[in-house]
């Protein structure tokens, strides 16, 4: 009887233990009504970043340099045999009228489709938005007229519309469903870029109160109102911010992000100046240390460079941007090809028998960089 007593005791101390284990290592995102599938990415996310980081591509598996829209085809997996493992969309356009397409012209039905196909072989989805300037489309997002963001928010005169555009960005995220029906988990980074002066949400566009009101309103009323909860909020400044003060500046709060992040572009040459790796590095350390105090994650949401002129410039450069730093993930932007009214080459992944392939090669082989054949046995979303 006694040996019972002290094996019954054991038992649940042992159980407690682990039961407190568990509790503590699955912690819940700033939502705390999220999915299942959103709260273990989340978590898996988190124990990801010890590992490794994963590679982004914007628009990935809808077009390339020299094609659009060829069933599994993607420039990464032309060049590598892999997927990336983050898949980049965008949704601005879609608060237009009977809009159908996005403003790079991707179709918003071909983009539901990609999505899938991305989520089902084990990617992670993020999804940006370049939403027009509500006072009119003619500039799209980069209008910087005062005000803008004053008047959608509550009392504003832009405010219904504002809601008949969040109307429609949670329609479209509520149709993106797993094959068991399961809400997709999207990391949606919107009002990017806001310590920049090109967009109408953009630092000299609006206050620091204004800013936090527009993210906390929009968290609210995609949580709240319109009952999304297979979202994680990615925090995004550009890269010019140099202490943490100026990081945070417009933070709107622990409770309504989940990923600390910023965009930063090469431009230049590389071999002669080295801003953008220093920058890149330094900011990142930065962040991450607050993303640690904060428990949050960390990412270089965008970056690239422009045709890739520097062939070595994955290894060479962007390797060492990164650095130690223990980011979940790093996306490069678009790789539209040739622009009709520039006639410039806009591209930021190489393509078969770009001049950096093989130094991308190279990049896709080392160990903490992570495609999709890396991240799909880990299943993410389990
Ligand atoms: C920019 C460019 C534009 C594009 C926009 C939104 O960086 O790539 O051509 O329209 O992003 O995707």
């Amino acid at each position: 009887m006694k040996y019972l007593k002290q094996y019954l005791i054991l038992i649940s101390w042992a159980s407690c233990l682990s039961f407190c284990r568990v509790v503590a290592q699955h912690v819940m995102p700033s939502d705390k009504e999220a999915t299942k599938e959103t709260a273990n990415l989340y978590n898996n996310l988190k124990r990801l970043a010890a590992r490794g980081y994963m590679f982004g591509h914007q628009d990935d598996l809808a077009y390339g340099v020299e094609w659009k829209y060829k069933e599994g085809r993607s420039d990464v997996k032309d060049v590598t045999g892999d997927y990336p493992a983050v898949y980049g969309w965008e949704l601005g356009g879609l608060e237009r009228p009977n809009s159908e397409e996005n403003l790079d012209r991707v179709p918003f039905k071909k983009m539901k489709q990609f999505i899938k196909a991305g989520y089902e072989r084990g990617g992670i989805i993020t999804i940006s938005w370049h939403a027009d300037s509500p006072f009119g489309a003619q500039k799209g997002a980069w209008d910087t007229t005062h005000g803008t963001v004053a008047s959608v928010l509550p009392g504003g005169s832009n405010h219904a519309l504002y809601k008949e555009w969040l109307d429609k960005v949670a329609s479209f995220i509520s149709s993106l469903k797993g094959s068991k029906g399961e809400a997709i988990p999207v990391l949606f980074r919107p009002f990017h870029e806001h310590t920049g002066n090109w967009f109408w949400w953009g630092k000299n566009a609006c206050t620091d109160f204004e800013y936090k009101t527009l993210w906390r309103f929009t968290n609210y009323y995609l949580q709240k109102e319109k009952k999304l909860h297979n979202l994680l909020w990615v925090y995004n400044t550009s890269g010019n911010f140099q202490t943490r003060e100026e990081f945070l500046e417009r933070y709107p709060g622990d409770d309504m992000v989940d990923v600390l992040s910023f965009d930063a572009y090469q431009y230049g040459d590389p071999q002669k100046e080295k801003w953008f790796e220093i920058n890149t590095n330094k900011g990142l350390a930065l962040i991450g240390e607050i993303a640690k105090e904060k428990d949050k994650l960390f990412a270089l949401a965008e970056t690239g460079y422009e045709a890739i002129p520097y062939a070595n410039w994955w290894t060479e450069t962007l390797l060492k941007a990164i650095g130690d730093n223990k980011i979940s993930y790093v996306l490069v932007w678009r790789n539209h090809g040739c622009q009709s009214d520039t006639k410039k080459m806009h591209y930021y992944a190489p393509y078969k028998g770009q001049s950096s392939e093989p130094d991308f090669v190279k990049f896709y082989n080392m160990d903490r960089t992570l495609f999709e054949k890396d991240i799909s046995s880990i299943k993410l979303y389990q």
